[in-house]
């Protein structure tokens, strides 16, 4: 089906998930494979939401050097995003065209760009992010970036669960792949909880249609 309305318009925000040097350079400590594929497509994205008036925000993984996240804390990943170091710094090729929130600086876990979940206590805490969208009565977001099976997926299904109508841009994610097939069981996942999918070899793209009831699982 072809695409008849605009993915962007101005209450519509896209959001930029983790594109940095960590995971998007093949140098980087938690490269993610075809990150660095994917920052000409985020930039198109970035340069079509704001043309046609779309709010854009950044994520950033901004670790401390000691956080349960980390495999030489009990957790499961490399030493990645250490706050203010190149690992942490946004592609050098990405364009930006809006705010970039950092998150987890004091420790903090979790992967979701609106929320994040202290490790001591377990709660769970906003970011700024839900606040910039609501401050500009964004309804629907666009969501591309890295990683589709972590920080994309807990962004989208946060998306949906705080009632923003969410699209997640096939050819603009690429997946850390922990488990071989980790990327399409996310995008199934995030499909199944009302996140619609453009883009992509087999999906034409289209505009979403249906808004999950809010809530829903
Ligand atoms: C991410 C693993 C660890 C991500 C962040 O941005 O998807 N993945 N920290
Ligand atoms: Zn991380």
């Amino acid at each position: 089906m072809p695409r008849h309305a605009p993915l962007y318009d101005s209450r519509t925000a896209l959001l930029v998930v983790d594109v940095q040097n960590d995971f998007a350079d093949p140098n980087g400590s938690l490269s993610v494979r075809g990150g660095d594929a994917i920052v000409p497509i985020v930039n198109a994205a970035a340069r079509e939401a704001h043309a046609a008036g779309a709010y854009i925000a950044y994520t950033q993984d901004w670790h401390p050097h000691d956080t349960p996240h980390f495999a030489k804390d009990g957790g499961i990943w490399p030493v990645h995003c250490l706050a203010g170091t190149w690992g942490a710094w946004l592609h050098p090729d990405l364009v930006v065209l809006g705010p970039s929130i950092h998150k987890g600086s004091n420790g903090e876990d979790g992967y979701s760009g609106f929320t994040m979940r202290d490790p001591v206590t377990e709660r769970t805490m906003p970011t700024q992010l839900e606040g910039l969208l609501r401050a500009r009565e964004i309804e629907r977001v666009v969501i591309g970036g890295l990683a589709t099976d972590y920080c994309v997926k807990a962004t989208a299904l946060d998306a949906v669960r705080l009632g923003f109508e969410t699209t997640v841009l096939a050819d603009a994610i690429a997946a850390v792949e922990l488990e071989p097939g980790d990327g399409a069981r996310a995008t199934e996942e995030m499909r199944a909880a009302g996140v619609t999918i453009v883009g992509g070899k087999k999906t034409a793209r289209r505009r979403p249609v249906a808004r999950p009831a809010v809530g829903a699982a």
